[in-house]
């Protein structure tokens, strides 16, 4: 039973009860519509209240069932059918509460804004997600909120997807009344006023005025300007202007088909099913398979971060900025000034932007402690060490904390590449050491990687899991081999992007073929943000024992650029040129020398390059070892490669990810491009055996 039906005081109440989030699923819109007839037909009842049971009003329809609708005519036909039963629920002669608290999100806010009035709690929020998930209010939320809250705030709502805090939905007109106390007490309250005043109001009824329209109109115009910088390639928020305006000049029913419609497009669109499949992939990333739900998880009340650099003074803010007091430290003081400086420029900026209050900043900055030594650390919960990518110093370093910290201290690793296991023989104690691989600048980036070392215990794992979250990261497991699954990823795309520049491509157009695709920036640009002396050094610490990063030819214009000390835009020059001062990327003739040198010397004959194939050998190599590193096991699922990727990397979410992407252009497809490359190329492309098998038994990474 998903709604519950009580009367207290002649107002009924509807309690829904669909855990965790009280998703709108099959069935619970039918539930609630049922019993609003049973309080409009029961003589006991002179008014109606609409409450979430557990810990939030509603977070939507239920994204699932999305799935289901193959078509835009099955789309049509479902939200026919909702768009009824929310006009049933809006003409209810009794008046009718929407109470929310947590989250009145989607079809939640949509069904509230359905009902004749709405008090929220103090804390609770509103929200318009559905872009996020590639579609568009889809029960009357573009026409509905336009009239209670004005255009431009249901234009904001309806492209960014952003929660709005009841507080500032009341100003809107959102909601009606807002409750620091108990809700259910003042929703009953209020339903018994509206019922002795006879008020019901609908707000499908609230008229738009011609002024109201115009100004609308212009409003959407330029809404549409903005998102053709800001959307970066979603078509969703583009949509949801289409419906708003569509609403300004038709009637509420016409402007409701219009909704419809568009919304049925959108929810059978690839770009809606990447973004479903992320929703849940990150969520998903979070478990860990053969672990225990009831693995306990450490108490982290006190940090340490290892090595004032940009990695560890990035994650030394992370933890400040979760409100986890951490010890900074570095061997002198002149690196931990350093680290502090850079650290404070940051804080600073983010309060010059109004992203934070300058009292927070204080508050934050004076949870981060500086040190030259090891005192402090026998009392914290987890120390994070972010030292010089080096295996011996790092072994040293696991060896010292191992000698300074408690036996139930965990010992994490911020290493991109190196072997866990080693570290934890270092340390001496091997299950409380593990990988957080963080992404610079670590305090922006989402992703962590949290390797699993051969010993490392099931409750340290569920502790990063947990930890993560709570450091606002998204955590995902990842077993312990070279370069995990992100930059193992990284080395084969950036093999291509090497080997594309020397057979003939420029290094902007294969940039601009990159972010053309979707990805904010491309390998190169990336590169000379990093530092092309990172991976240099790595180079030529495999190279002394014979090893690459990716098998196969690896272009050696990067290892020029390192010997001219072109490191990237910390040197002003690296793969572009760059003004002082300036960030703006110059194409360098001189690069293009230097890979034309180098294709001589490798016996390649320089040919025009396209766009599309640029895309096609980077997306190949990056699902190709994608499948291998599944396969391996080094990823727990499939999903998990995607979230790495997009998050890491910034690979479009509205192509889902890597593998996901292959899958939505076909396996076959895939596999024969990289039989096509050995081919072309050499014996270095081998087909993934996991890929060759799901093609050959029709399968995807995903069943559909
Ligand atoms: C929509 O409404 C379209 C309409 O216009 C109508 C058209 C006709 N459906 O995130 P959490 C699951 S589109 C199904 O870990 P939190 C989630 O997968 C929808 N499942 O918790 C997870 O499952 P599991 C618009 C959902 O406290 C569990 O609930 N709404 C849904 O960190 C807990 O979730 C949205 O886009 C759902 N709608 O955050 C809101 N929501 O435990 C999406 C959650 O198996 N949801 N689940 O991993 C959220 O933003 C967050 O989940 C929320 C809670 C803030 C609510």
């Amino acid at each position: 039973m998903f709604v519950s039906y009580e009367v207290t005081s002649r107002v009924a109440v509807l309690t829904i009860d669909n855990p965790p989030v009280n998703a709108l699923g099959a069935g619970v819109w039918e539930a609630i519509d049922e019993a609003v007839a049973r309080s409009n037909g029961d003589p006991d009842v002179d008014a109606i209240v609409l409450i979430g049971a557990g810990r939030t009003f509603v977070a939507g329809a239920d994204i699932n069932v999305f799935k289901q609708l193959r078509t835009p005519d099955d789309a049509m036909a479902r939200s026919a059918g909702t768009h009824a039963m929310l006009r049933r629920l809006e003409d209810s002669r009794k008046p009718l509460i929407a109470a929310i608290h947590g989250q009145a999100f989607g079809g939640g806010l949509e069904l509230a804004i359905a009902c004749h009035f709405r008090v929220a709690t103090t804390d609770a929020v509103v929200g318009q997600p559905e872009v996020l998930l590639g579609i568009i209010p889809g029960a009357g939320g573009t026409q509905r909120l336009p009239r209670l809250c004005g255009v431009a705030t249901a234009l904001q709502m309806c492209t960014d997807g952003k929660p709005v805090p009841a507080t500032q939905a009341l100003k809107a007109g959102i909601v009606d009344y807002t409750t620091p106390g108990d809700l259910l007490t003042r929703a009953i309250g209020l339903a018994a006023d509206k019922a002795s005043l006879g008020e019901t109001r609908k707000a499908r009824e609230i008229a738009i005025s011609p002024e109201m329209a115009q100004a609308g109109v212009e409003a959407c115009a330029t809404m549409r300007k903005t998102l053709a910088t800001t959307s970066r390639g979603l078509r969703a928020p583009l949509a949801a202007v289409d419906a708003i305006e569509g609403g300004l000049t038709r009637s509420f029913d016409d402007g409701s088909v219009h909704e419809r419609q568009i919304f049925a497009r959108c929810v059978v669109s690839t770009e809606s099913r990447a973004l479903r499949h992320l929703f849940f992939a990150e969520r998903e990333a979070a478990k860990i398979a053969g672990l225990p739900a009831a693995t306990p998880a450490l108490d982290i009340r006190r940090a340490a971060v290892v090595g004032a650099g940009t990695m560890g003074g990035g994650i030394a803010m992370t933890y400040a900025s979760a409100g986890i007091p951490v010890l900074l430290k570095d061997v002198d003081q002149a690196a931990l000034d350093r680290g502090l400086a850079t650290i404070r420029r940051n804080y600073e900026s983010a309060v010059a932007k109004g992203r934070m209050s300058a009292e927070s900043r204080d508050r934050t900055l004076a949870l981060i402690s500086p040190t030259t030594s090891f005192d402090g650390f026998a009392e914290a919960d987890i120390v994070v060490e972010a030292v010089f990518e080096d295996l011996a110093l790092k072994k040293e370093t696991f060896a010292a904390l191992a000698a300074v910290t408690g036996e139930q201290c965990i010992l994490a690793s911020n290493t991109s590449t190196l072997d866990i296991d080693a570290l934890g023989t270092a340390s001496g104690r091997p299950h409380r050491v593990v990988g957080h691989h963080f992404f610079s600048p670590a305090n922006v980036m989402k992703l962590l990687e949290v390797v699993r070392g051969r010993e490392t215990s099931p409750s340290i794992l569920a502790t990063s899991v947990q930890l993560g979250k709570r450091l606002g990261k998204i955590p995902v497991v990842v077993g312990n081999c070279f370069g995990f699954v992100a930059n193992r990823m990284l080395a084969y795309y950036m093999r291509e992007a090497g080997l594309l520049l020397e057979e003939g491509a420029s290094v902007p157009q294969i940039d601009a073929a990159v972010t053309g695709f979707g990805l904010p920036v491309g390998p190169f640009g990336m590169q000379d943000i990093a530092g092309i002396d990172v991976g240099a050094r790595i180079r030529q610490h495999l190279a002394k024992t014979g090893q690459t990063r990716a098998e196969g030819p690896q272009s050696a214009v990067p290892d020029r650029l390192f010997e001219m000390g072109r490191y990237g835009q910390k040197t002003g020059a690296g793969w572009y040129r760059y003004e002082t001062g300036s960030r703006e990327r110059i194409p360098d003739p001189l690069v293009e020398d230097i890979a034309a040198g180098e294709a001589r010397k490798r016996g390649v004959t320089r040919r025009t390059v396209t766009d599309d194939e640029i895309v096609a050998r980077i997306t190949t190599a990056l699902a190709n070892e994608g499948a291998r590193v599944l396969e391996q096991g080094f990823a727990q699922r499939a999903s998990d490669i995607d979230v790495i990727y997009c998050h890491g990397f910034g690979f479009p979410r509205y192509r889902g990810g890597p593998l996901f992407y292959a899958q939505t252009i076909g396996l076959p497809v895939v596999l024969a491009r990289v039989r096509e490359y050995r081919a072309r190329f050499g014996d270095y492309w081998q087909p993934a055996p996991l890929l060759e098998r799901l093609v050959a038994e029709g399968r995807g990474f995903y069943d559909d």
